[in-house]
């Protein structure tokens, strides 16, 4: 069947994002894909100050604010009381970035995925903490440089690898989990789609390239976000009870192309990034051997 974009905005004009802010186009897409009946719960993060202050909102929707740690309690608790009110229909949806989602959060959401609720977790994946000046997270890739990890004489850059929480939801059994990117509207709505079938969990990893945080020019972040894909550095997939498929890059860039536009990359040597496309090669073929075999994991009920 033809698929195409829902033509409805549920985000106005008017954000206070910085200029090129990946975050705001996931947002724009994930509601067009939820459409107006969903509730978003949002925790300390660039998107906290984003839609503006009363009575100026970007959001058409309802959204909650939570401490930083609670976005996978909020949801929780959302959907109970939508249930109570006879409100099964409304989406709810964790919107929360990778500081909050692959650290702080992680045990909140790790125990909402747990119990089962019908509930959605986007996590925005700008690979920083952004929204308090770039300080490094669990999600932040090796190799890059923020301001808990300055590259200095010592190349203090992060040394440890991404954290892959698409992953983690996987093995704990969520029924619904996918990647997806701000380069490819139509594949992210599309599995937003797809996830609103499912009755139960659901985790969409959303990389959201930053302009303010990877050094690149603001116009460049659609471009950044597909070079992400092309390389490898971050692959799509759709995740669906057991069964992976993975988007196989239609024209393949290299590592060196994907972070030589970037800043946060500028004192990478020859080494690293060799260490880097070993990285992405084994990944892709770890990826694609579980899209062969399918994937056993104890479901979560
Ligand atoms: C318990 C607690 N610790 C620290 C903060 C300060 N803080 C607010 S937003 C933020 C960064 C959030 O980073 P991330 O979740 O990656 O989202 P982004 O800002 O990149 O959108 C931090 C550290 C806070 N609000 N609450």
């Amino acid at each position: 069947m033809p698929f195409s974009i829902p033509e409805e905005e549920l985000m106005e004009p008017g954000h206070t994002a910085c200029h090129g802010c990946g975050a705001t186009l996931a947002m724009r897409y994930v509601l067009k894909g939820m459409g107006e009946k969903t509730v978003v719960s949002v925790p300390a993060a660039c998107w906290a100050v984003i839609p503006g202050a009363m009575p100026n909102r970007t959001l058409k929707v309802p959204m909650v604010y939570t401490p930083f740690a609670a976005t996978g309690a909020v949801i929780s608790g959302l959907r109970g009381s939508l249930d109570i009110q006879g409100k099964s229909d409304y989406n709810v949806v964790g919107f929360a970035g990778d500081g909050g989602t692959a650290d702080i959060g992680l045990q909140s959401l790790s125990g909402a995925m747990e119990r089962g609720h019908n509930v959605f977790y986007i996590m925005y994946d700008n690979e920083a903490y952004m929204n308090t000046g770039v300080q490094r997270s669990g999600s932040t890739p090796f190799g890059a440089e923020t301001t808990t990890t300055p590259v200095g004489k010592e190349r203090n850059f992060k040394k440890q690898q991404k954290k892959i929480v698409a992953d983690l939801m996987i093995a704990q059994g969520v029924p619904y989990v996918a990647t997806a990117t701000i380069a490819y509207p139509e594949d992210l709505i599309r599995k937003i789609g797809n996830a609103k079938k499912i009755s139960g969990p659901k985790f969409i990893q959303i990389l959201a390239p930053c302009p303010t945080g990877w050094y690149y020019p603001p116009e460049k972040s659609v471009e950044v976000s597909r070079q992400a894909v092309q390389s490898g550095i971050f692959p799509l997939f759709e995740y669906i009870n057991g069964s992976i498929k993975v988007t196989k890059p239609s024209k393949p860039i290299s590592v060196r192309e994907y972070v030589s536009g970037q800043k946060r990359f500028a004192h990478l040597d020859d080494n690293d990034i060799e260490k880097i496309q070993n990285t992405v090669n084994k990944r892709m073929r770890y990826l694609l051997s579980m899209e062969k075999e399918g994937i056993f994991v104890l479901p979560a009920q």
